[in-house]
């Protein structure tokens, strides 16, 4: 039965994903067990909260929310120890994170999700996952190879093509990244594809004549369709932390993004990145990734991820 091995697989991400926190959780997690091991309410405690929610990366906007927050709730008396306030902490967080929706949109023929990001982020590798990940939901993917600045770019897209067994269509390098796109989606049409995954070149968010580049791949698809391309999804290195929230800003503003996909969350510091990531820029986060491995990418879920960022123990 398809449900069962599928519950298993997820189980084993996240605890993959929990996992390769740890090395990066070390130093906050040791203050958080601290922090919420200690018997009282008092001033110290909401400073040292307040200071290890931003070593996480919480980010200060977010962190300080939470915090006022949590201290409006114990001046309530609704909060009666550290212990209390982490749980209302969890919840409070997952409800927030609960509200957004994260669902990847696939609704076209084909769908067209368009991949961004600045240079060395992830891109080609979360598409080359992403593909594997939709063939494994039954989907028909086709990546096409946007990215034309160089040879090497194009022949690395191939390779994951071939590691998850889908179509690609390719250009010579130097080619019109717009032609591809379009090519693409003529293609999937014809081979009965249902999918098309967009690799583009990394670009600085500074570069506008690239991003100006962005806009027409953009126009290209929704000459085609004009509720194309479906998703606009933003790539983003979790080791740079707080940092990538302005990169994407520029991206959101120039061409539109419906979601975020945080790569190499495995051994980041910064995991909690993806806390203030999204409320800074009102865009949900759809996938992360923990890894160079086929399957080292899944969907994002709040509850799992809340779980691993503030757990207090080891993994087993
Ligand atoms: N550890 C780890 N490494 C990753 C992850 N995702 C990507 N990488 C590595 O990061 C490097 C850059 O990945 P690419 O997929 O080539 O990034 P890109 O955004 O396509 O790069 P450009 O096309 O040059 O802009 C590669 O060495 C990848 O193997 C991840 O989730 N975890
Ligand atoms: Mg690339």
């Amino acid at each position: 039965m398809p449900a069962e091995p599928e519950t298993t697989e997820k189980q084993g991400f996240w605890k993959r994903f929990s996992k390769s926190l740890e090395s990066g959780r070390q130093a906050y997690v040791a203050d958080l067990k601290e922090v919420f091991g200690r018997p009282a309410l008092d001033a110290a405690f909401w400073d040292d909260l307040e200071a290890t929610l931003i070593a996480a990366d919480v980010g200060v906007p977010t962190t300080e929310r939470v915090v006022e927050d949590l201290r409006r709730e114990a001046a309530g008396a609704h909060l009666r120890s550290p212990g209390q306030a982490l749980t209302y902490l969890k919840a409070a967080l997952e409800k927030q994170m609960g509200s957004r929706p994260r669902g990847i949109n696939l609704e076209g023929s084909p769908a067209v999700v368009l991949v961004v990001g600045v240079n060395g982020s992830g891109k080609t590798t979360t598409i080359g996952k992403l593909a594997y990940l939709l063939r494994r939901e039954g989907r028909h993917p086709l990546l096409a190879a946007a990215d034309t600045y160089r040879a090497a770019a194009i022949e690395q897209l191939q390779l994951w093509a071939q590691r998850a067994q889908v179509d690609i269509v390719a250009h010579q390098p130097g080619s019109d990244p717009g032609a591809v796109a379009f090519d693409a989606v003529q293609a999937a049409r014809g081979r009965g594809a249902d999918t098309v995954i967009i690799d583009t070149a990394g670009r600085l968010h500074t570069r506008t004549d690239l991003m100006e580049e962005l806009k027409k791949v953009r126009r290209v698809l929704q000459r085609l369709d004009q509720r194309s391309p479906q998703e606009v999804l933003a790539v983003l290195d979790a080791h740079i932390g707080q940092n990538s929230a302005q990169q994407v800003k520029v991206f959101q503003q120039a061409i539109g993004l419906t979601g975020l996909a945080v790569t190499k969350m495995d051994g980041s510091a910064k995991a909690g990145v993806v806390l203030s990531i999204e409320e800074d820029l009102a865009v949900p986060v759809k996938l992360v990734g923990i890894g160079e491995g086929l399957d080292d990418l899944d969907r994002f879920d709040p509850g799992q991820y809340l779980d691993a960022l503030l757990r207090m123990e080891e993994s087993p």
